[in-house]
Parts: structure tokens; C-alpha cells; sequence
């Protein structure tokens, strides 16, 4: 069945208890196939309100490669996720149909025609009325799959990263690189620099020409010295006011996050944040309209003992906590929470 978002339809309605995930009182966690968080692979987008797919490609690495494997390793690490958020209460699953849509086949032999590809598919998913929600690959998969959410008119992002992804080009004038994705998106229209906030940024840097890009377009930098002075609270509070109620993507590089925490990437950066404050300001972006979300650059074959592919599986539920509870505003439906959970809650986070 296919839905629109100009449709008015009543919680119960949505609900289908064919699209939870698999309990794990059912089957245990570490049993069965591997889909994201054990929901029903859906082979069509039809019907499908969030959908997370796989883009198993690192094309556009310029240093260690190895993200082509992230969606397989965050499908494994995704099944220790359990049905709602204990923090928050959310219950993103009962709240709006949600499914594995599978991934995106690239081409290994050309970035181009990898880039036409992901479009084109995420193209068919937008137009099926599918929120996307992407486990990548690396951070250029975010410019085709902005290229179809951003179809409209620009969009507002909100990034956590250790870098600007804001480089020029590379290797004399190269354009597409996985550093180079949100210029590429501001020069397309695709992002509106002026509603574009990137935290945790950080690291050395080649000259600075990405920083002075930022300045001149409007685009609101917090690297990580000014976050932990400020603290994540005061951070995301301004956050949410620079891209208001308007349509906004959000972005998570896990290389943003400490790579004693995460160290499974192609480019970390020391001096990050810790997971738990990553929890703490993926849960702050609650309320805002997101239209599409993305978690990239977990690559296996640098991770240990599984750590960084179970911290983006965890982050990819935090995602899909406040990108499920937008999708069901945008339809004029009750965002659900688990009443249990909540009565008990330290604090509910509406
Ligand atoms: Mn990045």
C-alpha cells in the first residue's frame, strides 16, 4: 500500500506488526539473519515510512578505505539493539513503519557511475514517500543522497565530524571526494550554508581554505574545544534555533566521535567526544523536522573486537528515535512513546 505524507491516518492505522523488528524474547539477539535492527528486509519502498539502507562503498576515501564494509558490520552489530529508547522512552518502531531496504549495489570500477546510482535509487525511495535513514560508506554518499531528499530546494544540516568535509578538491582538482561533499551540496543548492552547523570539529588540516569557505558562507563551525567549554546542552540549543523548524538533514561521521571509542575509521581525529555525549545530542535534535539522516565511515578492517561498528549501530537508533518521531509529525500522527518505560523514565524528552 502506498502512502503520501498528505495523508491523515490515525497511529493504529500505520501499525502493522508485521514491520517490528524480531524480538528478542522471540529469537535471541544473536540468532537469525542479519537485517538493520532485525526488521523485515522489504525488497519495494512502497508503504515503507523510514527506510535504512546500506551503501556499501569507500570511493570516495582519500586515505584508509575499508567504509564498503560498514553496512554489513553496523547489520550485525544493529541486532544487539533492542525494541525502545530507555532514555527517552521513544518507541520508533510502533510509531512508523519502518524496514531494511536493502543497499545500494555501487560500482567498484567508477565513482560516477556509483554516485548515479545511489541518486537514482534514493530518488525512487523519496518518491515512494520513504524517509531515508543510510549506513554508509563514506562521507561522499551523503551528496547523491542529497542530491534526491534536497530535490525540492535546500535543506538545513546538522553534522557531527571531526572535519569540515568542506574541502575544494583534492590531488589537483578533483572534485568528488568524501572530504568534499557538503561544498559540492552548497554549490548544488542542495544545503543552505546558512543552516548548516557542524560539531566536534577538529584535527590538522591542510590549509584552511575549507574554514574560510565556512566563514564567508554562513555555515556555523563548534569544534571540539568550544563544545566541551560550552557543553552539549548550550550547543544543541543554538543548533536547533540556526536550522529552526524547517527541513533539515543530519549527518554523523563516526570519526566525530573519540577514536579510543570508535577507532574503526578511515581519518581519526584525537580530542573527540564520547559516545554518550553523541547519545545526548542525537536526542536533542528531537522535534526538529528531519527530512533524511546518514551514519558513515565505519570501516571493519580497522575496527577492534566490533567496537565502532556497535557504536554507529547504537548512534543509527538514536537517529532513527528522532528521524521516526519527524516522520509521524510531518503526518499529523501521535509520536509513541512506551508508557511503561516512560512512566519511569529519568526524564522523557518529548
Ligand atoms: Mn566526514
Amino acid at each position: 500500500m502506498t502512502r503520501t505524507n498528505q495523508e491523515s491516518e490515525s497511529a493504529m492505522d500505520a501499525f502493522d506488526p508485521a514491520f517490528l523488528p524480531v524480538s528478542g524474547f522471540d529469537l535471541p539477539r544473536f540468532a537469525g539473519i542479519p537485517t538493520f535492527m532485525r526488521l523485515p528486509h522489504a525488497p519495494s519502498p512502497e508503504g515503507i515510512e523510514v527506510g535504512i539502507v546500506g551503501v556499501p562503498w569507500d570511493g570516495g576515501t582519500t586515505n584508509r578505505p575499508g567504509a564498503r564494509h560498514g553496512p554489513r558490520a553496523l547489520r550485525d552489530a544493529s541486532s544487539m539493539m533492542r525494541m525502545f529508547n530507555q532514555a527517552t522512552a521513544a518507541a520508533p518502531f510502533h510509531t512508523v513503519r519502518c524496514a531494511d531496504l536493502g543497499d545500494v549495489g555501487p560500482n567498484p570500477a567508477s565513482l560516477e557511475d556509483t554516485i548515479a546510482r545511489i541518486e537514482k535509487a534514493y530518488a525512487g525511495f523519496v518518491a515512494a514517500g520513504v524517509t531515508p535513514l543510510t549506513a554508509g560508506g563514506d562521507h561522499l554518499t551523503s551528496l547523491p543522497v542529497l542530491r534526491a531528499v534536497a530535490k525540492g530546494g535546500p535543506v538545513g544540516m546538522i553534522h557531527f565530524d571531526s572535519h569540515t568535509d568542506l574541502n575544494d578538491d583534492y590531488f589537483g582538482g578533483f572534485k568528488l571526494t568524501h572530504g568534499t561533499p557538503f561544498r559540492r551540496a552548497v554549490e548544488e543548492n542542495l544545503l543552505d550554508p546558512r543552516r548548516i552547523v557542524q560539531v566536534g570539529i577538529r584535527g590538522t588540516t591542510y590549509d584552511g581554505e575549507d574554514r574560510e569557505f565556512a566563514v564567508a558562507s554562513g555555515v556555523r563551525i563548534v569544534s571540539i574545544e568550544e563544545l566541551m567549554d560550552r557543553g552539549h546542552e548550550a550547543v544543541m540549543a543554538e543548533a536547533r534555533s540556526i536550522v529552526g523548524n524547517r527541513p533539515v538533514y543530519v549527518s554523523f561521521d563516526i570519526d566525530g566521535i573519540d577514536p579510543s571509542q570508535a577507532p574503526g575509521t578511515g581519518t581519526p581525529e584525537i580530542g573527540g567526544f564520547s559516545t554518550f555525549t553523541a547519545q545526548k545530542m542525537v536526542r536533542a535534535l528531537d522535534g526538529l523536522d528531519i527530512v533524511g539522516a546518514d551514519l558513515v565511515e565505519v570501516s571493519p578492517p580497522f575496527d577492534v573486537g566490533g567496537i565502532t561498528a556497535f557504536v554507529g549501530a547504537s548512534i543509527l537508533f538514536e537517529l532513527l528515535c528522532v528521524t521516526a518521531n519527524a516522520v509521524a509529525r510531518r503526518k499529523g500522527r501521535p509520536v509513541l512513546f512506551n508508557e511503561r518505560i516512560a512512566a519511569v523514565a529519568w526524564k522523557v524528552n518529548p
